[in-house]
């Protein structure tokens, strides 16, 4: 590891800013949203400020226990939040947890390496919480604080205010932070904690974090239910837990390395694959849009195995250059940099700016690899060999595509050929507005065709079910009639060559029955995209229609109006039918062809009235984990996925 003494804080350091009560009033803007997703947040900023302890080297265990009453205790073995007094005349913890934006490091002090935000979250925490507690372990004392949120008798609000001050509760051996905390049912539409989500994210913690033990321990039922992550290797085992299930070409590979403060670890694997997945991270933090560090990367990996490929005369003086996508073809990776001053280029973190980090990056692994290559030459001739291939194969199917595109463009035709008879193409060009709709089977399609808006709404019917992408070669995927069409409509490639800017859709929208097939396809066609045009699902241009599932009518009689309810779950069901009383009749659709143009267009395609499903890529390492298991070629892991996972039962129509 890097130099990992923290600096220590002074208890002067700590700045107060502003106001909890802001927090209170728009969420939001602090956690995102105030769904399951930013419930969960609650619980990654505690988490966060006991991992910039284990990355200051001084706490080697993070223990999160979900509590039976709601709550959740998160506890680290580090030196314990400081119990001094502060300037203002509180003491540390109470400013640190009451007062938006304390943080030691927002005075100068604090730890080297953190997120950026790191140690703010905790007065985030209060102020959405029915209740917090701090307990610390320092200097052989046990001290212990609580705070509230309050409305008094005069109807005014206190948002975590201390109802006890910081009081010593008891003598111990040793040292740490404990903090439970319980999410106000007041702001959070969700406030049960998901284990399985927990769970993953603790997993990449510890992996990226080698020598730290995450516990997370799940007491809400009489059961408890425990599970440990702890992993020496650190990116050494995330690499191989990634590649679970694939065919690898050889032993992990593993560099790190550190240049002006910045700690660079890379650990890699090639897979008989023909898709490129480099997990990246800063401070533990992934950077799912890459950045600096990530070009970093590409530019020494392609330099340093083009130089030796010419220097051992793999490549003769006249040929070109192996390009970076056909020397990654199969890589699978992990990034992971520890440094001070991260700065983000984009507002959700996703994407590390720092321009140091590129430089440092490049020189280390250029370093690193080039040794690598000249003391492994058989690796090295393996995996060039494959890159030539790759760069063969891929330039051969080019050649292919333009030809099959020149025919299409019909030469000496003036009207240019329609791509296929399954699309049906929108009035207007325009990317900025148009929808590409992806419809499962010819008399869906067809109701499709009639219903939809023609100015801008294209429809594409799929025949059957779409080919498998993760078992099949780039080849085959290229050459498959299907998804040559998708991406000779959309106007983009794939890959390394996919561009956003030339997409000629806003929207790109699955539409299947909502039955077991429908959702294979869903599966399969997700799959598609997530392998080969990963930008458009970053770009939050994917989407997966919602048809509903029953409608409930009722036709007028003595005076009243027809009416009728379109219902997306039971409870809408349960609802309208209350409504609608006795007489009532009910449809149940069991796949989209049954829905004529008119109600296919209200419910699933009007962007009025439709509900859509944005697919969203938040979690790199664990759709790439999913794909794997549930689309690949290995039984054993899916079958075990399956097996804890799925309940079967013997349902109506099955
Ligand atoms: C369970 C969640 N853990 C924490 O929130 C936590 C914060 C924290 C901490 C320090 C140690 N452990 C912690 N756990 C710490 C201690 C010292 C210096 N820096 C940090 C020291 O002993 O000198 N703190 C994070 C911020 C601060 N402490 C403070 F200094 F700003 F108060």
């Amino acid at each position: 590891m890097a130099d990992n003494r923290a600096l220590s804080y002074n208890e002067d350091d700590i700045q107060v800013l502003e106001g909890l009560i802001a927090v209170r009033k728009r969420p939001g803007m602090y956690i995102g949203s105030t769904g399951s997703r930013g419930l969960h947040h609650l619980v990654s900023e505690i988490v966060d400020n006991a991992k910039d302890e284990a990355l200051a080297g001084v706490n080697d265990r993070i223990i999160v226990t979900l509590n039976p009453d709601g709550s959740v205790s998160v506890e680290d073995h580090g030196r314990g939040i400081p119990t001094g007094m502060h300037k203002t005349g509180r003491p540390v913890p109470e400013v640190i947890f009451t007062t938006l934006h304390a943080g030691g490091k927002f005075g100068g002090g604090g730890y080297k390496k953190s997120g950026g935000l790191h140690g703010v979250g905790s007065s985030v925490v209060v102020a959405l919480s029915s209740w917090l507690e701090v307990e610390i372990h320092r200097e052989g004392n046990i001290y212990k604080q609580r705070y509230e949120y309050l409305v008094d008798k005069n109807g005014q609000e206190h948002v975590g205010k201390p109802v006890t001050g910081l009081e010593i509760i008891g003598k111990t051996k040793r040292t740490g932070t404990t903090v439970t905390f319980k999410p106000d049912p007041a702001v959070f539409t969700v406030t049960k904690f998901d284990f399985e989500t927990l769970r993953d994210r603790f997993r990449e913690t510890a992996f990226l974090l080698k020598g730290l033990r995450m516990v997370l321990i799940d007491k809400r039922q009489s059961e408890v239910r425990k599970e440990e992550f702890y992993y020496e290797d650190g990116i050494k085992s995330y690499v191989d837990y990634l590649n679970e299930g694939k065919n690898t070409l050889h032993p992990i590979i593993y560099f790190e390395g550190e240049k002006d403060n910045v700690y660079v670890e890379l650990a890699f694997q090639y897979n008989d694959g023909y898709t490129e997945t480099l997990v990246s991270y800063v401070n533990s933090i992934p950077t799912n849009d890459g950045g600096t560090h990530v070009t970093g990367f590409k530019n020494a990996t392609t330099r340093i195995f083009n130089d030796f490929a010419r220097k051992k005369g793999y490549l003769k003086e006249k040929d070109p250059n192996l390009p970076g996508n056909d020397l990654r073809e199969g890589f699978l990776g992990v990034l992971s940099l520890q440094m001070a001053d991260v700065q983000f280029e984009s507002q959700t973190k996703d994407k590390l700016g720092n321009e140091e980090a590129r430089a440092t990056v490049e020189q280390i692994i250029s370093e690193k690899l080039g040794f690598f290559l000249e003391e492994n030459p058989e690796i090295a001739k393996l995996l060039i060999d494959k890159a030539l291939k790759s760069m063969l194969i891929r330039e051969e199917l080019r050649k292919q595509r333009d030809a099959l595109r020149g025919d299409k463009k019909g030469k000496g035709t003036k009207k240019r050929r329609s791509i296929s008879e399954k699309f049906t193409p929108p009035q207007y060009k325009n990317p900025k507005i148009n929808e590409l709709f992806l419809v499962e089977g010819n008399s869906a399609g067809g109701s499709a065709k009639q219903a939809r808006n023609s100015e801008f709404q294209a429809i594409f019917s799929l025949r059957g079910k779409p080919l498998n992408t993760e078992k099949a070669k780039l080849s085959d995927v290229l050459m498959n009639e299907e998804f040559r069409t998708i991406l000779e409509v959309l106007e983009t490639d794939i890959g390394e060559d996919f561009s956003i800017e030339n997409c000629a859709f806003d929207k790109i929208i699955i539409m299947s029955d909502a039955d077991v097939d429908g959702s294979h396809i869903q599966v399969l066609l997700l799959t598609f995209f997530f392998r080969y045009m990963q930008p458009l699902i970053a770009a939050n241009k994917l989407f997966i229609a919602q048809p509903p599932l029953y409608q409930v009518s009722k036709e007028g009689s003595r005076g009243k109006q027809a009416e009728s309810y379109y219902c997306w779950d039971d409870e809408e069901l349960q609802e309208a039918l209350k409504k609608l009383g006795k007489g009532a009749k009910l449809t149940r659709y069991k796949g989209l062809g049954e829905m004529n143009p008119e109600q296919l267009w209200e419910t699933t395609m009007d962007t009025e009235r439709r509900k859509l499903i944005q697919v969203s890529l938040h979690d790199l390492a664990h759709c790439e984990k999913m794909i794997t298991v549930l689309m690949g070629d290995k039984v054993p892991p899916r079958r075990e996925w399956i097996e804890t996972h799925v309940t079967f039962e013997v349902g109506e129509d099955e």
